[in-house]
């Protein structure tokens, strides 16, 4: 989309997008018929593929709003980044550069997750106007997270790692990667059922490249189908994730980040083919279009949602 032809985001208005009153939408407005596009948006340093660029309030909330108008379902805020190796980020500074942006996104209509492992940033996140919790911990990082969205009732991705951030690759040794992980969301899923969430709160993601090699990513992409067994929504993040670069390198060289949104692209089709609820991506607009042309292709070409918010 050509943002020079949405109000208020041209190059020749205020250094703001004009944020004009929208609908606040809930997450039951989101699309149905189709699997939803989860734009990223990291408000961090050093995010691997556009950590620094959005640090800024100002530009956070723009790219943010340029997520919006390229076709994103939900708008991913996330404050510190979750790469192998980043330096924690402290709850406090977390929550002052991501909830100006929650607040700003969901005004302007958009369906904002939280990427968070901190309760405190969840809450204070929620009350901005967030409409999920996406946390990354696996339950490794910090206690109270099931009662919090047991109490809040607010749809929540429950991720697999193990370990944490500096640590996880130490972990990346499974006989059976598939039926491991499996097995470790199965009891974390249960810890929040006894907290009182209620399943259709919970929202499952594999967690690529968390604590996982090339070759378990894979296997658990050829075998997603069976995440959906829990009953629960399926999310998955494959975007610019550094098994892809290995898949595409050259020369043994792997591909640089920005040169993985093809590759991305059609993993977000084969994904949105095997039924996931959710693609989390950096380039919206190549996950939309092939979430489009999977959807069309599963129907027969009759099959176009009737709900497309
Ligand atoms: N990956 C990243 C961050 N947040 N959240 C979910 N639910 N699933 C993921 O796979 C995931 C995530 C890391 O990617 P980034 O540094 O590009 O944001």
């Amino acid at each position: 989309m050509n943002l020079a032809a949405v109000p208020g985001t041209g190059p020749a208005t205020s250094p703001l997008p004009v944020i004009r009153p929208s609908k606040v939408k809930k997450f039951e407005d989101l699309p149905t018929g189709r699997t939803v596009i989860m734009g990223v948006l990291n408000v961090t340093e050093d995010s691997f593929s556009d950590g620094g660029r959005f640090l800024d309030t100002d530009d956070a909330i723009k790219q943010g709003l340029r997520l919006l108008y390229s076709g994103a379902d939900i708008i991913d805020v996330g404050g510190e980044s979750t790469r192998p190796g980043a330096t924690p980020v402290d709850p406090g500074l977390e929550a002052k550069r991501v909830l100006p942006v929650v607040e700003a996104l969901t005004k302007a209509g958009a369906i904002v997750s939280v990427d968070t492992m901190h309760v405190s940033t969840a809450r204070a996140a929620v009350k901005a106007g967030a409409h999920i919790i996406n946390d990354v911990s696996g339950l490794t990082h910090e206690a109270g997270m099931p009662e919090l969205v047991a109490e809040l009732g607010v749809p929540y991705v429950l991720m697999h790692r193990r370990g944490e951030a500096e640590n996880m690759h130490d972990f990346a040794h499974y006989d059976d990667v598939v039926g491991e992980v499996l097995a470790e969301l199965g009891d974390l899923r249960q810890r929040f059922l006894d907290a009182g969430v209620k399943p259709e709160q919970l929202i499952i993601d594999p967690g690529l490249g968390f604590a996982k090699e090339a070759p378990h990513n894979w296997a658990l992409l050829h075998r997603l189908g069976e995440f959906e067994a829990f009953g629960h929504r399926v999310l998955i993040g494959t975007s610019r994730k550094r098994f892809l670069g290995s898949l595409l390198s050259n020369g043994g060289v792997p591909a640089a980040a920005e040169a993985r949104d093809a590759a991305t692209a059609a993993t977000s089709a084969l994904a949105a083919a095997a039924g996931v609820w959710g693609v989390r991506v950096h380039d919206v607009e190549a996950s939309y279009d092939a979430v489009k042309v999977a959807t069309a292709w599963v129907h027969g070409g009759s099959g176009e949602p009737a709900q497309d918010a």
